[in-house]
C-alpha cells in the first residue's frame, strides 16, 4: 500500500473546535520551525466557510486556536469578493514568508485570493490573483527563470476543469498561461481534475499530488493522484500516473457533508524521505497519511497515462 492511514483518523472532527462550526476539512499544512501548522476550512452552520488554524508537534496531533485565522474580509475589494466565504487554503513558504491561496467565494463567482504571513498570527491580504471561475491554486515554492509559477483549475465549457500553468514576476499579475492536462475519459478523473497540495520537489521533479472526479449513478467520488512535473520547466508533465493513490475507504470518508470524498490541499515532506499527506474526509473531517515520496514516484513513472 502506498499511503499508509493513520491509525488514529480522523485527526481533527468540529468537536475539537472551540468555535460553533459544522466541518473540519480541506487544510494547508507546513512545518513552521519546529511545529506543524494547520489551516483549515470549516462550514460554519450557514454553511458558509472560514479558516481555522491548528498547531501540533509531530504532526498528527493538532490543537485548535480559540479563534478562527481568518474570516471573509469586510475591507474593500475582499470583502466584495469574499462574501459567500474563504476555502481550501494551501500554503507554502518562500523566502521568510507563507504565502496562503484560497479560494474566494462571492455573488460574483469563485475566484483565487492570496494572503501572507510570517508568524501565523497577523495575515495579510495581498491580492486576488484570478478571475471568476478558478479553483485550486497552488504556488511552486521556488521560481523559475525569475518567474513565480503556479497550477490553477479554471473551468471553461470546451474544455471542462484541466489544470493550467500561469507565470508572475510578483504574485499579483499573472499569464503566460497554457493548459497541461485534462480530465481522461471514462477514468477515474474523467469528470474533474485539480491541483491538490503544493508542488513537492523530488529529485527526479516536481510531485503534484492532485484530485480527480469520477461521476457516478450515487454522486460523484473524489480521490487523489499523482503527477511529475520537469525541476525547470514545470509547465512539461513527465509522467501522470494512470492509476488513483487514494480512495474514500474509511467510514468516515465515505459518509459526512459530502459523501465519498478525500480532497488534499497539503503533503510535508520529511527529512527521512517520508511524506505526510492531508485529506478532508467527506467535507467533515481532516486525516492523514503517510507514504515513501520516492515510492510515489516511482509508482507514476511506471504507471503512466496520457496528459492530455
Ligand atoms: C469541490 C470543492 C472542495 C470539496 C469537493 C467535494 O468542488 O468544493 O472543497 O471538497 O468539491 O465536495
Amino acid at each position: 500500500m502506498l499511503i499508509k492511514r493513520y491509525r488514529n483518523n480522523p485527526i481533527l472532527t468540529k468537536n475539537d473546535v472551540p468555535y460553533p462550526v459544522a466541518t473540519v476539512h480541506n487544510a494547508g499544512v507546513v512545518k513552521f520551525g519546529d511545529k506543524y501548522v494547520m489551516i483549515f476550512r470549516s462550514h460554519k452552520q450557514n454553511g458558509r466557510s472560514i479558516l481555522g488554524k491548528a498547531v501540533s508537534d509531530d504532526g498528527f496531533n493538532f490543537i485548535v486556536d480559540e479563534e478562527p485565522f481568518m474570516v471573509p474580509s469586510d475591507d474593500g475589494v475582499f470583502k466584495e469578493y469574499e462574501e459567500f466565504g474563504i476555502e481550501d487554503p494551501r500554503i507554502i513558504f518562500f523566502e521568510g514568508e507563507y504565502l496562503i491561496t484560497y479560494s474566494a467565494y462571492s455573488r460574483n463567482g469563485v475566484r483565487i485570493g492570496l494572503a501572507k504571513t510570517t508568524d501565523f498570527k497577523k495575515v495579510e491580504r495581498v491580492s486576488l490573483i484570478t478571475e471568476a471561475d478558478y479553483r485550486n491554486v497552488v504556488i511552486f515554492p521556488e521560481k523559475f527563470n525569475g518567474l513565480f509559477a503556479r497550477l490553477d483549475r479554471p473551468h471553461s465549457e470546451i474544455s471542462p476543469w484541466s489544470i493550467w500553468i500561469s507565470y508572475s514576476p510578483d504574485l499579483k499579475f499573472w499569464g503566460e498561461s497554457r493548459l497541461i492536462m485534462k480530465p481522461l475519459q471514462y477514468h477515474w478523473d474523467e469528470m474533474k481534475i485539480g491541483p491538490g497540495a503544493p508542488p513537492v520537489k523530488t529529485p527526479r521533479g516536481w510531485l503534484n499530488i492532485y484530485h480527480g472526479v469520477f461521476p457516478t449513478m450515487d454522486g460523484s467520488v473524489y480521490r487523489l493522484g499523482l503527477v511529475l512535473h520537469d525541476l525547470e520547466d514545470p509547465s512539461v508533465i513527465l509522467a501522470v500516473c494512470d492509476n488513483w493513490i487514494l480512495q474514500p475507504e474509511e467510514p468516515h470518508e465515505i459518509s459526512g457533508y459530502v459523501h465519498n470524498v478525500v480532497f488534499c490541499c497539503g503533503a510535508v515532506p520529511e527529512e527521512d524521505g517520508s511524506i505526510k499527506i492531508y485529506w478532508g474526509g467527506a467535507d467533515s473531517v481532516m486525516c492523514v497519511g503517510t507514504a515513501i515520496t520516492e515510492e510515489l514516484v516511482d509508482y507514476c513513472l511506471n504507471n503512466r497515462r496520457d496528459p492530455k
